[in-house]
């Protein structure tokens, strides 16, 4: 059974609603990060980590690439032209979203108070609105890249999540749509449901 180390306050949400999509068992093992526990799995201390068997794996984007390749579901098989602009519409989350949102969380709270330069937000609020209007307009299916339902649409959605509860301003009415419609899904209910179990 896999092993999950991490919360769904953090991006281990990402990979236990990719488990729950692909209906796979599972083990939370509830780590903060920085904390002996997490650490006790990765050293850095970051979260989420996975154990698949003895193998321990890091990085929510490439722990659910992994769980969707190896259950053949949520993505276009590798090597193919679909595959190739999945993972770009994925390197353009990691880029334009995660680390506009992990940067905010920087600034914020992450790092010591010495560090943060908290004048530097609202450029990265607005940098962030720009990025979901692009967003918008290239929705074009019911998910990110079309008929189908792929990793993109769960890191999307987190990040959504994510930029809502730091206080970012409302996104485009088309994209909120489109978020909301992945947020009635059972795998992510059951997710969520782990937040007050
Ligand atoms: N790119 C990594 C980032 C992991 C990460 O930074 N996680 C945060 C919690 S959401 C963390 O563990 N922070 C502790 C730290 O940076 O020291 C991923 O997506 O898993």
């Amino acid at each position: 059974m896999y092993k999950v180390i991490g919360g769904v306050k953090t991006r281990a949400f990402r990979v236990i609603w990719m488990l729950e999509e692909l209906g796979q068992p599972f083990e939370l093992i509830p780590a903060g990060p920085r904390t002996d526990e997490a650490k006790a799995y990765n050293p850095t201390g970051k979260v989420p980590a996975m154990l698949d068997g003895e193998e321990l794996l890091t990085d929510s984007v490439a722990i659910m690439q992994y769980l969707a390749d190896k259950h053949g579901a949520l993505t276009a098989p590798a090597g193919t032209i679909q595959r190739a602009r999945q993972d770009a519409m994925t390197c353009w989350l990691i880029d334009e979203f995660d680390a506009i949102l992990w940067a905010t969380a920087k600034h914020s709270f992450v790092w010591p108070k010495e560090m943060r330069v908290p004048e530097i937000k609202p450029s990265l609020k607005a940098e962030f609105a720009r990025a979901a209007s692009v967003l918008a307009d290239r929705l074009e299916g019911p998910f990110l890249m079309g008929d189908e339902i792929t990793v993109p649409d769960l890191l999307a959605v987190h990040c959504l999540n994510w930029s809502i509860g730091a206080g970012f301003d409302p996104v485009d009415d088309r994209l909120a749509e489109w978020a909301s419609g992945l947020r009635k899904r059972d795998a992510f209910k059951a997710t969520r449901a782990r937040d007050t179990a």
